[in-house]
């Protein structure tokens, strides 16, 4: 064990990733049934859809929103908006039990008081990936942001603050949230092609649920 060679970057243990990022591991495995009744809820309104880059190209990750803004993204840009593009109307409320995780897991991550506003749905087949980037389209980065992952695992990217610093690979299960603020909040970051596999509850898919203030 070399003590030094953690000194300035991140620290050992599994659950503070780096400086500002924590992983709650399996946090939401006790809710996991009533929070896919509650993305049912909503993609019943909003259904999952593959929207385009800015350069033309279609995500291979499908999405959807609900809460107050969404993210979305076409050939103009990206962009919150409070209705969603597909039918003209706002995107569906944020569930109850989506704020409540959401607020507790920042709370636990040292993040007090957080109110997302915008929750981004993110649905990954096998081989959907999402390449490395930043989120910078919130208004205010002293906000942290919240992961939820379910379903099938996989490997999420974790880089620096410049797109050619190496990335770290963490594993991301069935349950686990993470919580991103402070100095990791503008780190590059991306997932790995999803493998194929089958989940007891979710099948060939996994789902992440971002909970963001972002207005
Ligand atoms: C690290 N989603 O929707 S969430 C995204 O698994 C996105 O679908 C991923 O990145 C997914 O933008 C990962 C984890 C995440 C979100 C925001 C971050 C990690 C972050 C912001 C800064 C650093
Ligand atoms: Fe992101």
């Amino acid at each position: 064990m070399t003590p030094d060679l953690f000194a300035d970057s991140c620290a050992p243990w599994q659950e503070a990733v780096c400086e500002g990022a924590v992983v709650l591991r399996r946090y939401a495995l006790a809710q996991d049934r009533s929070l896919l009744a509650a993305v049912d809820s909503v993609t019943a309104a909003a259904p999952f859809r593959h929207m385009l880059t800015p350069g033309g190209y279609r995500m291979s990750v499908a999405m959807t929103n609900c809460g107050p803004l969404g993210w979305v993204s076409d050939e103009s840009g990206y962009r919150y908006d409070a209705c969603d593009p597909v039918s003209g109307r706002p995107w569906p409320a944020m569930p109850t039990v989506f704020a409540e995780l959401a607020t507790a897991a920042a709370t636990a991550a040292g993040f007090p008081d957080f109110m997302p506003d915008a929750c981004l749905i993110n649905r990954y087949e096998p081989g959907a990936r999402l390449s490395l980037h930043q989120d910078r389209n919130e208004r205010d980065f002293r906000q942290p942001i919240v992961s939820l992952s379910l379903g099938l695992p996989a490997v999420f990217l974790f880089g620096g603050l410049r797109r050619s610093e190496p990335a770290r690979r963490i594993p991301l299960e069935h349950g686990d949230v993470v919580v991103w603020g402070g100095p990791a909040r503008l780190r590059y970051h991306g997932v790995l092609a999803l493998k194929e596999g089958a989940h007891p509850l979710l099948g060939r898919r996994r789902l992440n649920l971002t909970f963001r203030k972002a207005g």
